[in-house]
C-alpha cells in the first residue's frame, strides 16, 4: 500500500467527504431524506473505493511476478455481512463511526441493516470465506471461484415449534460491493452427444447457458493485498424469443432465460445429507467448467505451453462439489488443446488438489451414471478412462478402488484420483480417511492424503466481533496477533494475574449483558447475565446430537424441579441452527428443542435456574453475536462423525470453555489449551466403532435412570400436552436406530455438565481456564491452515512484501 492510500485510510474527513458524495451521486439521496439502507449504501461505496488502488497493485503486481496462483474452487462462500469486515481490515471504524454520527446516525445500526451473504450452508462455506481472508492477509494470489447465488440459504423461523423456511434475497436490494464483469461470458454446455471424427471427440451439447463473471475484492488485514472472489451467475445464450412474445406467449417467450437463471437461482440447503438431483450436477458444472475457462485464459496471456500448468497454478477442490473439475480440464486439454489422454491427465493431476470433508456415508457424492452420460456424456467417456487407469494403478497395488461402481459415480473416488495432494481437515478425520472411506486408494497412492487441520480468521472471528477482549488484547500485547494469532501465547501467564482474570471476564460480562439486552428485544425473555451461557450453534443434524443436548436440558429441569433450592449454578442454554428442509429426523429435534424450551420457561419453579433459547435463522451475524458472550462452548458429536468443526475454534478464542467429545478438532483443540481447561467425555471414535455391533439403545436408557425419566415424559407428552404423540417419531428413531449413540453417551455426557456446574461455580478457576483458552488458540488461526496449503500443497509463495 502506498503511504498516500495509508493517510486516506487515516483521515476522517476524506471517508466522510465520500459518503456524502455517494449518498448524493450514487444513491440519489440528501441527508435528511436518507434511510439507514441509504447511509449503509453510501458508506460500502465509500470503503469499497478504498479497496480499488490496493486491489488493482495486487493484480499487477501478481501478473508483473507471474508467480503460481491459487484457484479455491468452492460451492460455498458463506461470507455473512461484509461492511463491517471491511471497515476492520482497512482500520475505518473510527473514521465511519465519527463520519455518520455527524449526521446523527449510528454506526452499528448501518452496520447491522446490511443482509449476511449467505452463499453457503454451515461450516464448509464459511471455512472458504475464512480462507479468502487469509489468502489475502498472507499476500497469496488467489481466485476464490463460486456461484453468485440469487437467493442464499432460506430463512428459518419457527410456527408453533415447527420450523418453517422461507426464500432469502440477499439480492433484492442493492449489493454494491461486486462489479459485474459483462464482458466475461463463458459457453457452458449440457446434454447432445459426442461424435469421433478422424479420432478426435466431438462433444455437441444441446443446451448451452452462459456464465458470467461477478467480482468481488477481497481485501487482506490494511489492504496490505488484495484478491478477487468471482462468482458466477448464469444467464441465458439467448435472451429473448421475440416470435412467442409477439403472438402474446408470454411465458414461452421468457422459458429459455429463466430456464438458464435456474441454474444459479438458489443454494442447494443440504448439509452432510444426501442430495441427487440433476440441478445440483448442472450447478456443479456450470461453476467448474467457467472457472477452468478463465483460469486458463489468464495462464494462456502469459504463458504458451500448458505443459508448465502445474508450476503457475494450484486448483483447490473444496469438497467433491467441484469434482467434475478432473474430467473437464483434461477434456479441455484434449478436445481444445490437443493433448493425448496421458499427457491431459498428468497436467491435470499435477494442477488439481482435493480437501475431503465428510466422511458420513450419506454425503459423499455419488452420481447415477446415466445421469451423468445424460448431462456430460464426453466426461462421462473421460471418467471411463480415468477409472480404468486407476484400476490398473489399484491392481498393481493388490488394492479394489474403483471411480465407477453399481452404476454410480463416486465424486469423492474421482477427486482423488485426479489431485496432486488429498487432505482432511483435522488430524483425526485425516487419520480416520486413511483407515475408513479412502482406505484402498492410500494404498495405491499412499503419498497422496496429508492433513491441514482448520482455522478460523482472527479479523471476523475476534477483532471484529469482540470488540472488548480486541481493546484488552491490544492494550496488553499490542496489535500484532490480528496477523500472527500465536502471540496470544503472551497472555498466558496472565492467567495468573488476578487482574487481568478480572478484566477478562469483565469483558465476558459487558459481552453477555448485549447479549441479555438482544436476548429481550428479539425474543421478549429476560435471561439473567450472570447465569452460565451454555451455546450448540451448528446445523442441526443427528451425528451433532442436539438431541443430547435436549434431552439433557429436559433432566437438569427434572433435577431442579426436585430439589429447587439446592446449590444450581444457573444457565442459559441457547441453541441455534437450520435442519435442511428435506431433513425430518433433525426437523423433529428442533420442533422438541422448542417444547423443552416452552416447558421449561415458563416453570417458576424452575426460574432462573435454566432458561432454554432458541432464537430463529442462525445465521454468520447472529454466531458474531453469540461468540463473544458464550461460557460453555458444545462440541459433543459422535465420537469420529465431525471432520474438524470450525465454531470449536471460534468459541476457545473468545474465551469460551468446551465440554466436548474426542472428535474432529476438538482432540486439537484439547492439545493446545490443555486437559485442565477443557470439558472432555464419551466415548472415542474406536469405541464408538466396537460398540456398534449388538448396540441395544433400550439397554442404554434403562441403565440410566436420568435419561430414563425423560424419555417416559416425552412419550407421555410432558413436552407437548395438546398432541401427547407429538414427539413419538423422535423417540422412535431413536429406539429403532440411535446410530448416533446418544443413549450410549448420555450418562457420560450428564457427569461433564455436572462437572461443569461446579467449574462455573468457582469463578477464579473459571476464569483461568477461559483466560487459557484464549491464550492457546492461536495455531486455529486460518493463517496458519493457509500457511500449510500454500506450503505442503500448492507451494506458492507470498507476493506481499515482494517489491514492485
Ligand atoms: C479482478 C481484479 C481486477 C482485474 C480483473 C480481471 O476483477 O483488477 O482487472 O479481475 O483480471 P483477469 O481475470 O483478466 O486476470
Amino acid at each position: 500500500m502506498t503511504e498516500k492510500n495509508m493517510r486516506d485510510f487515516n483521515d476522517t474527513g476524506s471517508l466522510a467527504g465520500a459518503i456524502d458524495f455517494h449518498l448524493a451521486n450514487t444513491v440519489g439521496k440528501t441527508p435528511d431524506a436518507a434511510s439507514t439502507t441509504d447511509w449503509r449504501l453510501a458508506l460500502s461505496r465509500a470503503v469499497r473505493d478504498k479497496l480499488i488502488d490496493p486491489w488493482f497493485e495486487a493484480t499487477r503486481r501478481t501478473y508483473a511476478q507471474d508467480n503460481k496462483r491459487v484457484y479455491y474452487l468452492s460451492m460455498e462462500f458463506l461470507l455473512g455481512r461484509i461492511l463491517q469486515d471491511a471497515v476492520n481490515n482497512l482500520g475505518l471504524e473510527d473514521a465511519a463511526r465519527s463520519a455518520l454520527a455527524s449526521h446523527g446516525v449510528d454506526f452499528a445500526d448501518v452496520v447491522c441493516d446490511e443482509p449476511d451473504a449467505a452463499l453457503g450452508n454451515g461450516g464448509l462455506g464459511r471455512l472458504a470465506a475464512c480462507f479468502l481472508d487469509s489468502l489475502s492477509c498472507l499476500g497469496i494470489p488467489a481466485y476464490g471461484y463460486g456461484i453468485r447465488y440469487a437467493h442464499g440459504l432460506f430463512q428459518q423461523s419457527f410456527e408453533d415449534g415447527r420450523q418453517v423456511e422461507m426464500a432469502e434475497g440477499w439480492l433484492r436490494q442493492q449489493h454494491n460491493w461486486e462489479f459485474e464483469r459483462a464482458e466475461c461470458l463463458y459457453d457452458i454446455g449440457f446434454g447432445g452427444e459426442v461424435n469421433e471424427t478422424g479420432g478426435n471427440a466431438i462433444w455437441t451439447p444441446t443446451d448451452v447457458v452462459s456464465a458470467q463473471a461477478y467480482d468481488t475484492p477481497v481485501p487482506g488485514w490494511r489492504a496490505g493485498w488484495t484478491n478477487t472472489l468471482r462468482l458466477w451467475s448464469a444467464k441465458p445464450k439467448k435472451i429473448f424469443d421475440l416470435e412467442p412474445f409477439n403472438r402474446g406467449e408470454y411465458m414461452e417467450a421468457a422459458a429459455p432465460e429463466v430456464l438458464a437463471e435456474t441454474i444459479s437461482r438458489v443454494l442447494y440447503p443440504d448439509d452432510s445429507t444426501e442430495i441427487g438431483k440433476a440441478l445440483r450436477l448442472k450447478q456443479e458444472y456450470f461453476f467448474t467448467a467457467a472457472s477452468l475457462q478463465d483460469l486458463l485464459r489468464r495462464f494462456l496471456t502469459h504463458n504458451g505451453d500448458l505443459r508448465a500448468l502445474p508450476s503457475k497454478v494450484a486448483i483447490q477442490m473444496n469438497d467433491t462439489h467441484p469434482a467434475i473439475a478432473g474430467p473437464e480440464l483434461i477434456r479441455l486439454l484434449i478436445d481444445t488443446h490437443g493433448f493425448d489422454f496421458d499427457d491431459a491427465f498428468g497436467i491435470a493431476q499435477g494442477t488439481l488438489n482435493y480437501t475431503n470433508h465428510t466422511l458420513l456415508p450419506e454425503a459423499l457424492e455419488a452420481w447415477d451414471t446415466r445421469l451423468m452420460a445424460d448431462t456430460l456424456p464426453r466426461h462421462m467417456q473421460l471418467i471411463e478412462r480415468i477409472d480404468a487407469r486407476l484400476s490398473k494403478d489399484a491392481a498393481a497395488a493388490k488394492a479394489t478402488a474403483r471411480i465407477v461402481e453399481d452404476n454410480k459415480v463416486n465424486m469423492g473416488t474421482l477427486a482423488f484420483a485426479c489431485a496432486n495432494r488429498v487432505n482432511g481437515v483435522s488430524a483425526l478425520h485425516t487419520d480416520l480417511m486413511k483407515q475408513t472411506v479412502f482406505s484402498d486408494l492410500h494404498q495405491v497412492y499412499p503419498e497422496r492424503i496429508l492433513n491441514q487441520t482448520n482455522g478460523v480468521t482472527p479479523r471476523r472471528w475476534l477483532h471484529g466481533c469482540n470488540r472488548g477482549l480486541r481493546d484488552l488484547l491490544n492494550e496488553t500485547i499490542g496489535t500484532d496477533w490480528v496477523c500472527d494469532l500465536e502471540q496470544l501465547e503472551k497472555i498466558a501467564p496472565l492467567a495468573d494475574d488476578a487482574d487481568f482474570r478480572a478484566r477478562f471476564m469483565q469483558v465476558k460480562q459487558d459481552n453477555k449483558q448485549m447479549l441479555t439486552s438482544w436476548v429481550k428485544d428479539r425474543m421478549g425473555i429476560e435471561i439473567s447475565p450472570d447465569a452460565m451461557f451454555d451455546v450448540q450453534i451448528k446445523r442441526i443434524h443427528e451425528y451433532k446430537r442436539q438431541l443430547m443436548n435436549a434431552l439433557e436440558t429436559a433432566a437438569l429441569a427434572n433435577a431442579i424441579r426436585r430439589d429447587p433450592d439446592a446449590d444450581w449454578t444457573p444457565r442459559v442454554k441457547i441453541f441455534g441452527g437450520k435442519a435442511a428442509p428435506a431433513y425430518l429426523d433433525a426437523k423433529n429435534i428442533i420442533r422438541l428443542i422448542n417444547d423443552i424450551a416452552v416447558s421449561i420457561n415458563s416453570d417458576p419453579v424452575i426460574g432462573d435456574r435454566l432458561k432454554v433459547l432458541y432464537p430463529p435463522n442462525y445465521n454468520v451475524s447472529m454466531a458474531e453475536i453469540l461468540i463473544p458472550a458464550t461460557d460453555l462452548s458444545e462440541q459433543i458429536s459422535t465420537a469420529g462423525k465431525e471432520a474438524s468443526g470450525t465454531g470449536n475454534m471460534k468459541f476457545a478464542l473468545n474465551g469460551a470453555v468446551t465440554v466436548g467429545t474426542l472428535d474432529g478438532a476438538n482432540v486439537e483443540i484439547r492439545d493446545h489449551v490443555g486437559d485442565d481447561n477443557i470439558y472432555i467425555f464419551g466415548m472415542t471414535a474406536e469405541e464408538v466403532e466396537a460398540a456398534r455391533a449388538g448396540y441395544d439403545t433400550q439397554a442404554y436408557i434403562d441403565q440410566s435412570p436420568i435419561l430414563k425419566e425423560v424419555i417416559d415424559q416425552i412419550r407421555e407428552g410432558v413436552y407437548s400436552p395438546g398432541e401427547p404423540t407429538r414427539h413419538w417419531p423422535v423417540l422412535e428413531k431413536l429406539l429403532r436406530d440411535d446410530y448416533f449413540m446418544v443413549a450410549a453417551d448420555f450418562d457420560a455426557y450428564w457427569a461433564a455438565q455436572r462437572q461443569v456446574d461446579k467449574g462455573f461455580a468457582d469463578k477464579d478457576a473459571w476464569a483461568r481456564m477461559a483466560v487459557l483458552n484464549t491464550a492457546h488458540s492461536g495455531w486455529f488461526s486460518s493463517d496458519r491452515t493457509i500457511q500449510g496449503y500454500a506450503d505442503a500443497i500448492w507451494g506458492v509463495a507470498s507476493l506481499a512484501g515482494e517489491s514492485k
